[in-house]
């Protein structure tokens, strides 16, 4: 997918543009949904106004996120039309630096977008994707977007998911699972369940929690205290206070 934008680096929107770029190429090859633009919108707001910058409390819950990753016996990154259009060769170095498995997992599911997102990540050097044989169930959900693989999220101890709808993110809590969650909404219930809530545009936090996660593999690191003193109630604290302390002057 081309980042080809007809606005120069100088923009000083240039970064929210080439997001936005990469969302509509997304839809137009069919990786992302529609409903995909919409979301984007939503999340392009809140990070307006947290400044288009990964803040410190961020930085500590993708640190926490790095050292959930690798301490888990199975860890599962879920993938989307819109993570896969922004960041497919983030999600593949992540999935490397920490071990974890790849699985599209989708809001609006259609086997035809599963299947592009799969061989769109595999473009991208993915050597293996999760999602496509959809034999296992998540309860309490309604069957199209309950479907995930048996070996995938269904057996998983961790799962990242970035940008979910509050219902799923609620089932897979339900289940018992570690939830890592990406959204720029702190107040969303998919951050209100999540372990670690990162409250950071996706295209900031993948790259910054596997640049976490090979730090974090040294040997002697202790995984269990950068888990331990991560505190998700104070982290969605303070990225609502950094949201409504925001001053609109651009
Ligand atoms: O590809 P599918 O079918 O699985 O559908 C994916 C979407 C995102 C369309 C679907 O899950 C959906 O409708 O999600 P929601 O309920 O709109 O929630 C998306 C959340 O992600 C919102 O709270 C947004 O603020 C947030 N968000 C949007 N863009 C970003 C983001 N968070 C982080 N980074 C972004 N770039």
């Amino acid at each position: 997918m081309s980042d080809d934008v007809d606005v120069p680096e100088s923009h000083p929107r240039y970064a929210s543009l080439v997001t936005r770029h990469r969302i509509e190429a997304g839809v137009e090859k069919g990786i992302t949904s529609r409903q995909g633009l919409i979301a984007q919108g939503r999340g392009e707001a809140y990070d307006y106004l947290l400044g288009e910058t990964t803040i410190d409390s961020a930085d500590a819950a993708e640190r926490a996120a790095a050292a959930h990753l690798l301490g888990a016996d199975d860890p599962v990154v879920s993938v989307n039309g819109n993570a896969a259009a922004l960041v497919p060769g983030e999600l593949v170095d992540l999935a490397a630096a920490t071990g974890a498995a790849l699985e599209v997992n989708l809001f609006n599911r259609t086997e035809a977008r599963i299947e592009r997102i799969a061989a769109h990540l595999r473009d991208h050097g993915a050597a293996a994707v999760k999602g496509l044989t959809a034999d296992g169930r998540i309860p309490g959900l309604d069957h199209e977007r309950a479907k995930v693989d048996a070996d995938g999220i269904g057996d998983a101890d961790v799962v990242l998911v970035p940008l979910e709808d509050g219902d799923r993110a609620e089932a897979l809590g339900e289940m018992g699972k570690t939830e890592l969650v990406v959204d720029l909404n702190p107040m969303s219930r998919s951050a209100e369940v999540a372990a670690v809530p990162i409250v950071d545009n996706v295209v900031r936090a993948l790259p910054n929690i596997t640049a976490h996660a090979r730090e974090l593999r040294e040997p002697d690191t202790d995984l269990d205290t950068v888990v331990a003193e991560f505190d998700p109630d104070d982290a969605r604290a303070a990225a609502e206070q950094q949201i409504r302390r925001a001053e609109l002057d651009d």
